[in-house]
């Protein structure tokens, strides 16, 4: 391969910024919710499914145990005893070589590095080192942590930090979320009639008028709908409000929610989805635009073909347990064969700031020479290929798609 053409593709990559589309990312004025430090990315859900794999622990009493004695398991079971390489473990190392912090098999030489990080505004430093412009947030309405900072007035840039409006309990748990739609003042009853519907639009309106959010987000089992009322909801309460704000809906299937219960929320797994639902909902609603990720690797090629058929869907990611370099890779291929430009590659699913130090430059690293290797089949058809044609490129893969898809303005970002 021109080498030159490998070296403008890695560098143009590197160069842009990315818009982060999906994390559970809050910024600091979030306190509580807003992640950091070695403690947090060693107890990451990943690693914590990973580590106990090594010991004969019992899960619960694992999970009760403070979350610095977590920390040290997992970092005894994956960093002393042996050797990192899982995606997510590996990613801990490249975190540490990121902000200078030398190697040591003592945790405690790393916490104190850690302690010594004085920086007054480490979140904008961590995103400048990753390159990340802005990110989206999942901001959940029943979430009682989370509500307690809506509710007293959080401020944050939404320049910087996206607000989304996550209502998966809404549609998958109806029981518990109808009582806090209730709690709240709406007058709405067990059975979804009429007036349960526009109650709940009600709540959802609010929400939304609260948040601002820049789409609306759900993620869903792998065998979605289960019930006729999931439909109801989805279709009856919050694709109309979605219409109402003009707001895409993001739709994330193929979660096997908690597989092994055990682990808690280390403990959800995969499922193969059925589009047949799907398909005919992107054909019934055409106005309506669907961010669509799916979590089973066998699902990519459908989805990607769908992607093709209707203009309303604009698919993202490797998400979750796709997010390594090998299914990057095929995935990614398969989306540039299918779709050209007209995908959203990858966003980093977020939970410790620190994190987009590695769930971005391992993308980028696996990214770069894909790219390339297209470019190099574009001049060898006699193409000429410019920095700029490159840049143009990666803008509309890194910021334009997302930001055309969700009429958010380029001064937003
Ligand atoms: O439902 C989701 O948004 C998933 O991304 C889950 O939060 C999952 O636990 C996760 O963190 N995946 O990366
Ligand atoms: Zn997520």
């Amino acid at each position: 391969m021109n080498n030159s053409i490998e070296k403008i593709v890695s560098d143009t990559i590197n160069e842009i910024p990315v818009i982060d589309m999906h994390t559970h990312l809050f910024p600091d004025s979030f306190s509580q919710l807003c992640l950091h430090g070695i403690d947090e990315l060693l107890t990451y859900h990943y690693l914590i499914s990973e580590a106990t794999l090594w010991a004969d622990i019992d899960y619960q009493k694992f999970l009760m145990l403070p979350q610095k004695t977590q920390a040290e398991f997992v970092w005894e079971e994956l960093f002393v005893k042996r050797s990192p390489i899982s995606e997510a473990s590996l990613g801990v190392l490249t975190v540490l070589k990121e902000l200078d912090i030398p190697f040591s098999k003592d945790l405690n030489d790393i916490r104190e590095y850690f302690s010594k990080i004085n920086n007054d505004d480490y979140v904008t430093y961590i995103m400048n080192k990753a390159n990340v412009s802005s990110f989206v947030m999942t901001n959940n309405p029943f979430d009682e942590e989370e509500r307690k900072y809506w509710d007293q007035g959080v401020f944050f840039s939404s320049k910087n930090f996206i607000p989304a409006l996550r209502v998966d309990p809404l549609i998958n748990d109806w029981e518990n979320a109808s009582k806090t739609i209730h709690q709240d003042g709406y007058s709405i009853s067990e059975e979804i009639d009429t007036s349960t519907i526009e109650e709940t639009k009600q709540f959802l309106r609010f929400w939304v008028q609260k948040m601002k959010p820049v789409y609306m987000a759900a993620s869903l089992p792998w065998d979605f709908p289960k019930k006729d009322y999931e439909t109801l909801l989805l279709e009856e309460c919050v694709l109309p409000v979605c219409e109402e704000y003009n707001l895409p809906m993001s739709l994330m299937l193929g979660t096997k929610r908690q597989l092994n219960p055990d682990l808690g929320i280390a403990g959800d797994g995969v499922g193969q989805t059925s589009f047949a639902y799907l398909e005919q909902l992107c054909m019934r609603l055409p106005e309506q635009k669907f961010l669509i990720t799916v979590l089973a690797r066998e699902n990519q090629y459908e989805l990607t073909v769908i992607a093709q058929k209707f203009k309303n869907v604009m698919l993202f990611g490797c998400w979750w347990f796709l997010n390594t370099p090998q299914l990057i890779e095929e995935i990614t291929t398969m989306r540039m064969d299918q779709l050209g430009l007209h995908f959203i590659p990858q966003h980093s699913d977020c939970r410790v700031f620190e994190q987009l130090l590695y769930k971005w430059s391992h993308f980028r690293q696996t990214f770069s020479p894909i790219l390339a290797q297209r470019y190099q089949r574009l001049e060898n058809q006699g193409l000429t290929i410019t920095k700029e044609t490159i840049q143009n490129d990666v803008e509309q893969l890194f910021q334009g798609n997302f930001i055309n898809f969700t009429n958010l303005s380029r001064s937003e970002v």
